[in-house]
């Protein structure tokens, strides 16, 4: 949400797998679940609608909700009805961005809530005009709020119409969706939280990467593409060594080296996959 509507943060990231979260969270009290946002005067909002409504007040030109009254009111509508529903399709199908569960069978109650998403999105269609493309015509928070949803809907095969397939792999394809999957894959558990007794197939956009972590240079660059600071930290990819200023700068490109711009500016390309 920030970075989609360049609105400038620090991220601060917590254990939610380790066991030290609430430790982790304490400083954000009595913020217990990500994502919490603290604003420059201290104020902690927790509740990403919540958030979304505080950015979106604070940041009126940055287009957090779509101008035209009807499509703004639609989207609060859409984004709300997310947060608070779909429970069944959010327990049955957790959120991961590791991989795409093959032969995955939804109960009856997972397709009850797609249908519904799948109405939703008709009539956001329906009041917007845009047939296909974000909701509202103009990437919004409604289509913010819907990625956790098309990551469900792709990482389990869940059976939508074309279109809306093809929405949803559009959403994950956004470049800041990419980099937030890439800074997750920075981090992993053992075991896997959210397993399935299936056989995974790759995640189908920046799915796959050739770049390896190396312990050693020299790198062909001096300064980290992304800092500019001395480089300590390296990678390898077709062939050619390049550095970093710390593990997390080298490690999130090593997950998906084209969702980085100035990583593939510097690499003169990168080859997507
Ligand atoms: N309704 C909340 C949901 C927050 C939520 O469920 N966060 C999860 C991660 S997505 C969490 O913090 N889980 C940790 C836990 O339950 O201990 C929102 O939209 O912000």
């Amino acid at each position: 949400m920030l970075e989609k509507f360049g609105l400038p943060y620090r991220t601060h990231m917590i254990g939610l797998y380790s066991g030290t979260m609430a430790t982790d969270m304490e400083p954000l009290a009595p913020a217990r679940l990500v994502p919490a946002l603290r604003l420059p005067d201290g104020t902690v909002v927790g509740e990403s609608l919540a958030m979304a409504e505080t950015l979106a007040e604070r940041h009126p030109e940055a287009g957090l909700w779509p101008t035209d009254p009807a499509a703004r009111a639609t989207a609060r509508w859409l984004c709300a009805e997310m947060v608070a529903g779909f429970t069944l399709l959010r327990d049955q199908c957790p959120m991961q961005l590791q991989c795409c569960w093959q032969g995955f069978r939804p109960t009856s109650e997972t397709r009850a809530d797609l249908q519904r998403i799948e109405t939703l999105w008709t009539h956001a269609r329906s009041i917007s005009g845009a047939a296909t493309g974000p909701l509202f015509g103009t990437y919004s928070l409604a289509d913010v709020f819907y990625t956790p949803v098309a990551a469900r809907i792709i990482g389990y095969g869940l059976p939508v119409s074309a279109a809306n397939h093809a929405y949803c792999l559009e959403l994950l394809s956004d470049i800041t969706v990419r980099q937030w999957r890439a800074m997750g894959k920075t981090v992993s558990y053992d075991p896997f939280p959210y397993p399935q007794d299936l056989p995974a197939s790759d995640w189908p956009i920046g799915g796959t990467s050739s770049a390896r972590a190396v312990d050693t240079g020299p790198s062909i660059n001096a300064a980290c593409p992304y800092s500019g600071k001395p480089v300590s930290d390296y990678l390898v990819l077709d062939g050619k060594i390049w550095g970093f200023c710390n593990a997390f700068c080298r490690d999130k490109t090593v997950a998906d080296p084209a969702a980085w711009p100035k990583f593939i500016q510097m690499a003169g390309g990168v080859n997507d996959s």
